[in-house]
């Protein structure tokens, strides 16, 4: 519809509007308008969604044969394409986790045939864990199955002890759980605080090393300044590793989430924690498969303690076969398979507590829930990118 004012306005500058040699050199020409918006000199047609100004005294003629100063049209108006809005732009960690991806593959030449003499370059696919299978009980991890999966190392004395889990994220940094950072012992009735010092990568083994085994020390604790070590909220820590790690299709990080999963979300946690009624760290990886509980349900099995938006609660319903996480699984990941970047998992919880018996039925185990900290985690890792 035209409306009258925007009648008058065509007759007025289409009617002047002739072109010469002199009126070419005005086009294009920088100009400020009444408004001070800022604009480019052009023909009252090429600019036609000025025709939307309401008060034609707003438009600033550049000379009297119609041209004017044309100011761009903004992207919110109703007639913009509505496409700006919805562009999600890409985080720095899945850019990173696609990134980490290609050091599980590798460029091979292959030679010509005599029908084509040429030789061309092809990607190897070296994944050391492509299947998908969900585990039912603990199991052993098989070699390399889990490439990120981290063991602290603790020291006092001449005493070494591999307690709590980490997951590496990046060359340079492992993600852990805050109350981590030491470990306490008691010993002939005194407690005593073992200091972290070491970090195990690629290892299938606690105590046993081998050439694919790497020890790192650590160049820094970094706690998240909300951790709790009552409440255990925010129980959340980086470790900033003393120099970066070659990563390989045997080593290498895993990804954070883009998003919170839901209640009945299945995912694997993995550990060298106690098992079953042992007193000791278990000698081999283990994996188990376990589901989100409801919070309502979770918060009232621990007395109303748990925060909804960075716990998350993960146990198994069995009630023949209770499963779930342990002492010395502290720290370590949930994880999932990530269902578009080949060969990476994404890390959606860390081991933070639970029940001290561990497999009690009806009993979740609680976990930091990795998305609520996600904004931390990358000004940490990738504050110089
Ligand atoms: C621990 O002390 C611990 N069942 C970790 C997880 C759970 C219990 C204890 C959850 O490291």
């Amino acid at each position: 519809m035209i409306t009258l004012k925007k009648f008058i306005l065509i007759i007025l500058i289409s009617s002047s509007c002739v072109r010469t040699e002199h009126i070419d050199i005005l086009i294009g020409a920088r100009c400020t308008n009444r408004a001070n918006e800022k604009g480019v000199c052009k023909y009252y047609n090429d600019c036609l969604h000025m025709m939307n100004k309401v008060n034609r005294h707003e438009i600033l003629k550049c000379n009297e044969q119609g041209i004017i100063c044309c100011i761009p049209a903004p992207t919110t108006e109703t007639n913009s394409i509505p496409i700006a809005k919805e562009i999600k732009s890409e985080r720095i960690s899945e850019r990173k986790c696609k990134e980490y991806s290609k050091s599980t593959k590798s460029n091979v030449t292959v030679a010509g045939t005599r029908a084509n003499p040429q030789p061309f370059i092809t990607e190897n696919d070296n994944c050391l864990h492509k299947s998908t299978q969900l585990v039912v009980g603990g199991k052993a991890a098989y070699r390399f199955e889990f490439p990120h999966q981290a063991l602290l190392g603790y020291v006092k004395g001449r005493i070494h002890n591999w307690i709590c889990g980490g997951s590496l994220i990046s060359p340079k940094f492992v993600l852990t759980a805050a109350h981590c950072k030491v470990h306490e012992v008691e010993e002939s009735g005194e407690l005593i605080d073992y200091k972290i010092t070491s970090v195990k990568l690629g290892m299938i083994s606690l105590t046993k090393t081998d050439r694919d085994t790497k020890i790192l020390r650590i160049a820094e604790f970094i706690t998240h300044e909300n951790f709790d070590s009552l409440s255990k909220y925010s129980d959340i820590a980086l470790i900033r590793l003393n120099r970066n790690v070659p990563f390989s299709e045997k080593l290498h990080p895993i990804c954070l989430p883009t998003k919170k999963y839901e209640d009945g979300q299945q995912a694997l946690v993995t550990g060298f924690g106690r098992t079953d009624s042992r007193p000791n760290m278990s000698e081999k990886l283990m994996k188990a498969t376990l589901e989100q509980y409801n919070h309502t349900y979770c918060n009232d099995v621990y007395f109303n303690t748990i925060d909804h938006d960075t716990m998350i609660c993960y146990g198994n319903a069995s009630t023949s076969n209770v499963i779930d996480s342990c002492n010395g699984d502290s720290g370590g990941p949930l994880q999932i398979k990530h269902d578009s970047i080949d060969c990476s998992y994404i890390q959606i919880g860390i081991v933070s507590f639970g029940n001290e018996h561990c497999n009690i039925e009806g009993h979740p185990g609680v976990y930091v829930n990795v998305f609520h900290f996600i904004d931390w985690i990358e000004k940490i890792v990738w504050a110089d990118e």
